[in-house]
């Protein structure tokens, strides 16, 4: 499979990337059957290989796997559910991929029991939403694999996340939560290099909120830790766009995308791989000067 890493990479030796040269895309596989965008289109491990193969094909370093859904109003399944959907494609598509310049395989979860089954079967990130408030177990497993560990900021859970979307400066408190996710984090045993700060577009927040954040994320990177964004389809772009159809918002997205890279995002998360990793290389190319671009 295509891949600009290679075996001398860190990347091959735990999941680490180095930070700064370029913007990492991480393709979004959903294994369940009620996402807001793309739900059940993988919810079986051969479809989510083959969307894992397109994916890394289209400039995916990354591919991000949920077994549970975190839209608002979504059910919780129980830790036996969630892996039940996420340990046979996890299997399937690290086997698959193995060779040098695979993708590396982040997990899409905030308990503790999924994150260390995932680790255990060869899972490189964990990616929790709740940032270790849902369960702070996973801050011990994620300590224990000394594995990438992306902190994103939300406030309660799926059903009651809107009604707390309420700040006096979403920026500052964002960072204040982050920074007190990540004290938790440290004193749990996690490293600083394992964070990765992500500010959860979307999540108890309104349009507004997300347009702000969206401003001062450079306030945010310069807190010294590399920044996800996932703004994917999101429900505040179709507000600005009067949108109401998800997969009809990659435009918005890849605005936003652009955006976030100038302010300092280091990694994309994104169900669209191809529009917006020649998003990120054209912006990189601006930015960065990265890649170096031939006359
Ligand atoms: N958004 C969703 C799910 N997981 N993880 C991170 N780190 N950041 C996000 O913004 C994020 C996430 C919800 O979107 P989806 O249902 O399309 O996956």
């Amino acid at each position: 499979m295509a891949s600009s890493r290679t075996s001398s990479d860190p990347g091959q030796r735990g999941g680490a990337l180095p930070w700064g040269l370029r913007t990492y895309v991480m393709g979004v596989i959903n294994l369940t059957p009620d996402s807001f965008s793309d739900g059940g289109r993988f919810d079986r491990p051969a479809a989510a290989l083959r969307q894992a193969r397109v994916m890394v094909r289209q400039g995916a370093e990354l591919l991000d796997l949920g077994g549970q859904s975190t839209r608002p109003g979504a059910v919780e399944v129980s830790a036996e559910q969630e892996l039940g959907r996420v340990l046979p494609a996890l299997e399937l598509i690290r086997s698959a991929c193995a060779e040098a310049g695979g993708p590396l395989l982040s997990i899409d979860t905030f308990r503790a029991p999924v994150a260390a089954a995932a680790l255990a079967a060869g899972a490189h990130w964990i990616n929790d939403v709740s940032g270790g408030r849902r369960d702070p177990e996973i801050l011990s497993v994620v300590a224990e694999f000394g594995c990438p560990y992306v902190l994103m900021h939300s406030r309660g859970d799926s059903r009651s996340m809107d009604g707390l979307a309420a700040y006096a400066d979403v920026v500052a408190e964002v960072r204040e939560e982050l920074l007190r996710a990540s004290e938790a984090a440290l004193a749990a045993g996690v490293r600083t290099d394992q964070l990765i700060w992500d500010p959860g577009l979307g999540f108890a927040k309104t349009t507004e909120h997300n347009l702000a954040l969206l401003r001062g994320l450079a306030d945010l990177r310069r807190e010294g830790f590399p920044l996800l964004v996932g703004p994917s389809r999101k429900r505040f772009i179709g507000a600005v766009l009067n949108e109401p159809r998800p997969r009809a918002r990659l435009w918005g997205t890849a605005a936003v995308c652009a955006q976030a890279i100038t302010q300092g995002a280091d990694v994309l998360r994104v169900h669209d791989v191809a529009p917006i990793a020649q998003t990120a290389r054209m912006v990189d190319a601006i930015v960065r000067s990265s890649p170096p671009v031939p006359d």
